[in-house]
Formats: C-alpha cells, sequence, structure tokens
C-alpha cells in the first residue's frame, strides 16, 4: 500500500472512486472538491495547485491517493492541511479521509491515517495534528485513537437547519529515533549493523524508528547521519557498526578525535593521525545510558558488554561527529558495535540474536534518561 499524489494516469481510479461513492452513499471526505468535479483532470490540477497553496479560499493541502500496489486500485483518499484556517481549527482538522464503500473494514483506514501522520512530522514538521470525527462514527474513533489521537472536546456545527456533532483529537508527534547501519566493507558482502537496523520495526517501545544507511567513508557517513537526524528532528540517535573480533555487542562509551586507518575507507582515504574535528575536544561521552542498555542486552541472554573504544575507523568518526553536532542539545547519540552474524567468521552471534539486541537497547532508552553513571565508572 503506498500514497501517492494525484496525477492524469490515475484519472480512470479517481473517476471509479467517485462513482463508488455517488452510487453507494456516505460521505467522500478527504477528497476535497472531488464529488462536484465530473472531470478528474479538473480535480487532479486543482490539487496541484492546493498544494502550492494556490487555492482560492483553502488553506495549502496535500492530497493523497491511498493505492494498492496489486492491482493499482484506489482504496482510500486523504487530504492533509499544511495549516489550520477558523473552519478548519474548529471543525475540520488536520487530516480528512475516506475508504470506499468496498474496502471497508479491512484496517486501511488505520494504515492509510499513520502514512498520513508521518507526512505530518517528516515533511510539515508540525508538532501535533487535529484529527476529528462524527460523534456517531465509532470506525473512525478507533481508527483515530489507535493511532495516538487523544479526545480533547465535542462541538457542534450548525449548517444552516443542520448540525453535526464532532468529536475532536489531537495527536502528539511521536519521539523519534534515527538508527543507522553500515554498508559491508573490508572484503565482507554483509554487514550485520545494516541487516539488523533493516529487521527492527518501525516502532519500539515509544520510539518511531527512521533507519539510515551510511558508507563507510569519513566524513560523509557522520554528515548524512547528522543531516537526517536534523531532518526527521530526531530525539536520539543510535549508530550500529561492525566490530569483527568481539564476542559481545558492546555499546561504545567514548568517541575520541582522532582518524587513523589501517584500512581504506570506500572513497579510498586512509587518514593518519587526524583529528575528525579539528578544533574539537579530544572526546566525548555517549549520551545514552549505555550501561543500562548493556544490562537489558543482558537480560536478554545475549553476550554484551560496554566497550570504552570505538576504534580509530569511519565507527568512532560518525560517533564523535554525531556527538560533537548535538553537544548542548537534547538530542541523546551513542554506538553499539555488534560482532559478525553467524556465517560472516567467527566469533559470531545469530543475526536474529542482534536484532533482538538492538530491540532490548532501544526499549531502555525509552525507559531512561541520559545515564550520568555511566560517565563515572570505569569498566573495571
Ligand atoms: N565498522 C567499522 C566501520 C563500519 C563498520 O560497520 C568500524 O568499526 O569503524
Amino acid at each position: 500500500m503506498k500514497l501517492v499524489l494525484p496525477s492524469p494516469e490515475y484519472a480512470g481510479e479517481i473517476a471509479a472512486y467517485r462513482r463508488e461513492f455517488l452510487q453507494q452513499g456516505g460521505s467522500m471526505d478527504g477528497a476535497g472538491p472531488l464529488r462536484r468535479m465530473e472531470d478528474p483532470l479538473e480535480w487532479i490540477a486543482f490539487c496541484q495547485r492546493l498544494m502550492r497553496g494556490e487555492a482560492e479560499d483553502w488553506v495549502a493541502d496535500t492530497q493523497f491517493l491511498y493505492v494498492r500496489e496489486a492491482d493499482g486500485k484506489i482504496v482510500g483518499m486523504m487530504d492533509v492541511r499544511h495549516d489550520l484556517n477558523d473552519y478548519l481549527a474548529e471543525y475540520g482538522g488536520h487530516i480528512g479521509y475516506s475508504v470506499r464503500p468496498g474496502e471497508r473494514r479491512k484496517g486501511y483506514a488505520g494504515r492509510m491515517l499513520a502514512l498520513g501522520l508521518d507526512y505530518c512530522w517528516d515533511q510539515l514538521g508540525l508538532d501535533r495534528v487535529m484529527v476529528n470525527c462524527l460523534e456517531e462514527n465509532e470506525a473512525s474513533r478507533r481508527t483515530i485513537l489507535k493511532n495516538g489521537g487523544v479526545y480533547e472536546r465535542t462541538v457542534v456545527e450548525k449548517r444552516g437547519e443542520r448540525s453535526r456533532t464532532i468529536q475532536r483529537y489531537w495527536i502528539a508527534r511521536p519521539r523519534t529515533m534515527l538508527v543507522t547501519g553500515f554498508a559491508p566493507f573490508g572484503g565482507q558482502n554483509v554487514n550485520p549493523s545494516w541487516e539488523a537496523v533493516q529487521a527492527l520495526p518501525d516502532t519500539i517501545g515509544p520510539w518511531r524508528i527512521k533507519k539510515l544507511l551510511l558508507p563507510v567513508t569519513f566524513g560523509r557517513a557522520a554528515r548524512e547521519a547528522i543531516q537526517k537526524a536534523r531532518e526527521i528532528r530526531a530525539g536520539a540517535v543510535l549508530s550500529v557498526g561492525q566490530a569483527g573480533g568481539r564476542k559481545a555487542v558492546t555499546p561504545e562509551r567514548i568517541g575520541i578525535n582522532l582518524r587513523d586507518a589501517r584500512l581504506p575507507d570506500q572513497e579510498g582515504q586512509t587518514p593518519r593521525d587526524e583529528p575528525v574535528v579539528p578544533e574539537g575536544p579530544a572526546a566525548y561521552f555517549a549520551t545514552l545510558p549505555v550501561k543500562r542498555m548493556a544490562e537489558a542486552v543482558a537480560a536478554e541472554g545475549i553476550p554484551c558488554q560496554v566497550s570504552c573504544s570505538a576504534g580509530t575507523y569511519v565507527c568512532n568518526d560518525v560517533l564523535y561527529s554525531l556527538l560533537h553536532a548535538f553537544n548542548g542539545t537534547a538530542v541523546r547519540c551513542g554506538f553499539v558495535h555488534v560482532p559478525y552474524m553467524d556465517g560472516q567468521g567467527e566469533p559470531s552471534l545469530p543475526l536474529s540474536a542482534i536484532v533482538r539486541a538492538l530491540e532490548a537497547i532501544i526499549r531502555e532508552i525509552g525507559e531512561t534518561g541520559s545515564d550520568p553513571q555511566s560517565r563515572q565508572q570505569t569498566d573495571g
């Protein structure tokens, strides 16, 4: 299932969507003026102006089609308003949506709304979103609650003689964690860090997880991680890398201001005794609770140990750069090295154990703030 912007290739499907509503009844929500526009091309052109904020009397608004890839059918429609005008602020909210009559009761509305919310957080940068439903619409209420809606109050909209009773709900921007993994390097054809990151679910505890693959390249990997973290306004960044030869999953305590490579990186750079940041401090402590992360992994029966050195290669480069970039902010950053996965060499862990370890770590980060103890205690 995917959200797409209206385009002429969907003209036939758009007309069919409209027809189904006109024949079977129901309110064509989340479709702008589609009900009164018989020509799909006219509606598509309107949606394009709407998105640029050029439709008179409308706030800027992104119209989506919710399309089932298997057969190209439009299952639902949704529009996401970039702002609220007086009417929307009282009755309409940020997001309107509908599922066509023949495709209801299959859970589509909830998943479509989840994608719409992602758009609000990532593309529009909204902090909270209002989603409303008619008081009598039980299915819609359940969809909103499932997506984290919190009931605010009920309002009555008068339209001439008639009136509608509307429940208002607010959904808050979830905490987002950027989790990065690395590409294969050093003659290997997989990197367990990216294999494991890819296998993580999209939400863990209170965190919405965003995944990013990094190149094994000094400077560039760090820049891409920092840029992405800013773009999605991450509350935490967890980078993961491979440490062949280690037996345990190892949360890293320290990033140091040093590049010293034995192996050329992906762009052929082999820095020797260079700083990561010329005027930067010698080192930073990770701002994630490394001790508790290690305990959480050990509790799963997976070998784990806090490490005091992330090395002097690209992984350390990323850790130091993140800690430097987000020093003094609320964005907490850390790094976890993982052993080879089975089949790569010895010692190794099954990929499933590495995935479980990362899940335990992320859940633990959700439950605690940064851990001042990790700055004082040595590893013993
Ligand atoms: N491990 C390397 C870089 C990429 C990776 O997965 C390191 O430990 O520096």
